[in-house]
C-alpha cells in the first residue's frame, strides 16, 4: 500500500518506526536543503549551471583542476556557514533513543555529525554518526597516494560562486608527500564507493525492521539500491520527500513534505 502522505499515513508510519528495533535511514541532499545547502537536481540545484560530468568526475578534475577545485572551495564555504536543521536534529535524537539506528547518507556536508554532537551533549555522539557513502567535503585526499587531511574551510562568503563574475577558479594545492594535486575526498561519478561501507549499508537495509528514506531523488546508484534491498527483503519503507521519486511506487508510506517538518513529527517521542 502506497500512502498519499496524509495525516493517517504519518501516524501509521510513526507507529511502524516506534515499534521497530532496528531502523536504517538513507538520507540525501533534500535533508540539508532547509539548512541552506543546495540540492543537486531540480530548481536551485547545483547541477543547474553545470552538468555533473563537467564537475563531479575524475576526468573533469584531470581536464580542468582549477574549475573543479574552485567549485568545491565555494561549496565548502557555503557548508561551513550552515547549521543542522530540525530534520537533522530529530534524526540525531532518534538515534540516541533505545533503537539500533543506522544512518546512511549520500551527503558530504557533515551536518549529521554536527547534529549528533549537539544532541549527545556530554554523551557519546557515535549513535548518530552516519556511514558516508559519498565521502566528505570536509576532507582532502591526494589524487595519487590517497593521503587524507582535514580540508581548509574558507570563511562564509569569501569564495565567489560559479555564477558570479570572476568565478572561483583556483589551482588545487599539492600533496606534501608526493606532490600530486589534492582533491576533495568525495566519490565522483564512475568511482567506486568504499566497499565495506556499502556492504554495511546493504546489510543494515536487509536486516532492519523499517527503512526511512529522506530527501533523495533515488536516482544515483549504488546508493539508491539500499532502500531497494529493504523492499526486496520485505521491510516497510517510509519515504519523506517534497515530490515523488522512482522509489515512491515501492514505498509503504510516501510522506510528501519537507524533512524539517515531517521528521520531527514522524520520529518525535
Ligand atoms: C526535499 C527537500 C526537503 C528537496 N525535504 N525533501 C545504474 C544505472 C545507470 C547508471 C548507473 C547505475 N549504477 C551506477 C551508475 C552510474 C552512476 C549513477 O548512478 N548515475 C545515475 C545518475 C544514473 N553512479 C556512479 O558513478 C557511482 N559509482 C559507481 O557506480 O561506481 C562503479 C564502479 C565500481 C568499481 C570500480 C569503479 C567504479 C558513484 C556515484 C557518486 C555520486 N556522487 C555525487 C557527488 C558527490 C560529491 C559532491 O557532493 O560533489 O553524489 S552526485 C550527487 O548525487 C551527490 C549526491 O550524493 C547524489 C544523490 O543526490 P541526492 O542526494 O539524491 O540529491 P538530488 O538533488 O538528486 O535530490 C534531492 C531530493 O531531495 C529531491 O528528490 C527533492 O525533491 C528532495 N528535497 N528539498 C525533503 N526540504
Ligand atoms: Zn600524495
Amino acid at each position: 500500500m502506497t500512502g498519499s502522505g496524509g495525516t493517517r499515513d504519518l501516524e501509521e508510519a510513526r507507529a511502524v518506526l516506534a515499534a521497530a528495533e532496528r531502523v536504517v535511514v538513507l538520507t540525501g541532499s533534500g535533508i540539508s536543503a532547509e539548512a541552506g545547502v543546495p540540492t543537486f537536481r531540480g530548481a536551485g540545484g547545483l547541477w543547474r549551471s553545470h552538468r555533473p560530468e563537467e564537475l563531479a568526475t575524475p576526468e573533469a578534475f584531470r581536464r580542468d583542476p582549477a574549475l573543479v577545485w574552485g567549485w568545491y572551495r565555494w561549496r565548502r564555504a557555503l557548508v561551513g556557514a550552515c547549521r543542522p536543521n530540525p530534520g537533522h536534529v530529530a534524526l540525531a535524537a532518534f538515534a540516541l533513543g533505545p533503537r539500533d539506528v543506522e544512518i546512511v547518507t549520500q551527503n558530504v556536508d557533515g551536518l549529521h555529525q554536527r547534529a549528533a554532537q549537539d544532541a549527545a551533549a556530554d554523551g557519546d555522539p557515535a549513535a548518530g554518526f552516519p556511514t558516508e557513502l559519498h565521502g566528505s567535503l570536509l576532507r582532502d585526499r591526494c589524487s595519487r597516494c590517497d593521503r587524507r587531511t582535514d580540508a581548509e574551510i574558507p570563511p562564509p562568503g569569501s569564495v565567489p560562486g560559479p555564477d558570479d563574475p570572476g568565478a572561483a577558479d583556483q589551482a588545487p594545492p599539492r600533496c606534501v608527500s608526493c606532490d600530486a594535486p589534492v582533491r576533495p575526498d568525495v566519490v565522483w561519478f564512475g568511482e567506486a564507493l568504499d566497499a565495506s561501507s556499502l556492504e554495511h549499508a546493504f546489510e543494515a537495509a536487509r536486516e532492519a525492521d523499517a527503512c526511512l528514506v529522506v530527501g533523495t531523488s533515488a536516482l544515483v546508484y549504488p546508493a539508491a539500491g539500499v532502500p531497494r534491498a529493504a523492499v526486496a527483503a520485505g521491510r516497510p519503507v517510509i519515504e519523506v520527500n517534497l515530490e515523488p521519486t522512482p522509489l515512491t511506487p515501492y514505498a509503504t508510506f510516501s510522506l510528501q513534505g519537507s524533512a524539517g517538518t515531517i521528521l520531527p513529527r514522524v520520529l518525535g517521542g
